[in-house]
């Protein structure tokens, strides 16, 4: 593949200072010299610009809006355009509203877009169900073409995927407008149960099937770090125990790369302020190369 990595130093879309950090953690944990081995070409783009936060539009409900607006819009210029040069986008986080912009590039090719939402959250609140008011909490519903229109508005208007296009894996920390969310728009969510009672590889298995039979024309990744158990990542700013292991993550990637259908891939969440000698950022790491085609043996 052709790869170009971009990162997104923004620790905006929610209250732990330091996840702008991540993108220089996991470069710094080797991520382009493991593509490279594989056999990929990687392009490292460098970063997106992110404002002082406090130079920008606040809002009572969104906190730091304008910095999420201005981040995500650039982000999602520069996804668009690396799919239109061919590319594959990988994209370092910063906090998880970034996929916001992500996704909004992502919709400007793929027209039928499945997505992975590797995550412990459902991140599908909007400024009126959302408890914390941190937009990191919002990335879905704003996809779906819900939420304040600065955020749907980014990268043209409207929905930027279909919610039964949708599986989340590893849900365990689901707000109540978010449970509703998922029951009225009958949302897949692979949640602990199902991975502890079916196992990942059955899981990942009906997963791929689902999106297949969906007929995507795409299949974007996003992986919040806080998604495996924070045993295996400490070094992010929202922590829930009882999470996806390290093999079985693993396992999953490996499931998706067989699987051949991937186009574009996020990490986020890393925060180096919060990590155990940069533990987390190398999981990610690992967890790209098997994503990306590192074999075993
Ligand atoms: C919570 C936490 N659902 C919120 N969300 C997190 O603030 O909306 N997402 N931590 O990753
Ligand atoms: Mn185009
Ligand atoms: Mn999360
Ligand atoms: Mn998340």
């Amino acid at each position: 593949l052709q790869i170009s990595v971009i990162g997104v130093p923004i620790d905006f879309g929610q209250m732990r200072r330091g996840v702008d950090m991540g993108p220089s953690a996991i470069r710094y944990a080797g991520a382009i010299e493991r593509l490279e081995a594989i056999g990929h070409t990687v392009k490292d783009e460098g970063d997106i610009y992110v404002s002082n936060a406090a130079q920008l539009e606040v809002h009572p409900k969104l906190r730091n809006l304008g910095a999420v607006v201005e981040a995500c819009t650039q982000l999602s210029n520069r996804v668009k355009e690396t799919v239109e040069q061919k590319k594959f986008p990988l994209i370092l986080g910063g906090d998880h509203s970034i996929a916001i912009g992500t996704l909004a590039g992502l919709a400007h090719h793929y027209k039928n877009l499945g997505v992975i939402w590797y995550d412990a959250h459902a991140d599908m609140n909007t400024a009126e169900t959302s408890p914390s008011g941190n937009i990191h909490g919002m990335p879905l519903a704003v996809a779906m073409g819900m939420g304040h229109e600065k955020l749907t508005n980014i990268g043209g208007s409207g929905a930027k995927i279909k919610p039964e296009n949708l599986v989340i894996i590893g849900a365990r920390s689901v707000d109540e407008g978010e449970k509703a969310l998922i029951k009225e728009k009958g949302i897949k969510v692979y949640s602990m149960h199902e991975i502890d009672r079916l196992g990942m590889t059955a899981v990942m298995k009906d997963a791929l099937e689902y999106l297949a039979s969906r007929n995507v024309d795409g299949v974007h990744l996003s992986l919040d770090l806080d998604g495996l158990d924070p045993l295996h990542t400490p070094g992010v700013g929202t922590p829930v125990p009882g999470g996806i292991t390290y093999r079985e993550s693993h396992l999953a990637m490996e499931m998706l790369q067989e699987s051949g259908v991937l186009t574009s891939a996020e990490f986020v969440e890393v925060n180096p302020v919060l990590d155990t000698k940069n533990s987390t950022a190398n999981v990610a790491v690992e967890l790209m190369g098997s994503l990306l085609g590192e074999s075993l043996v």
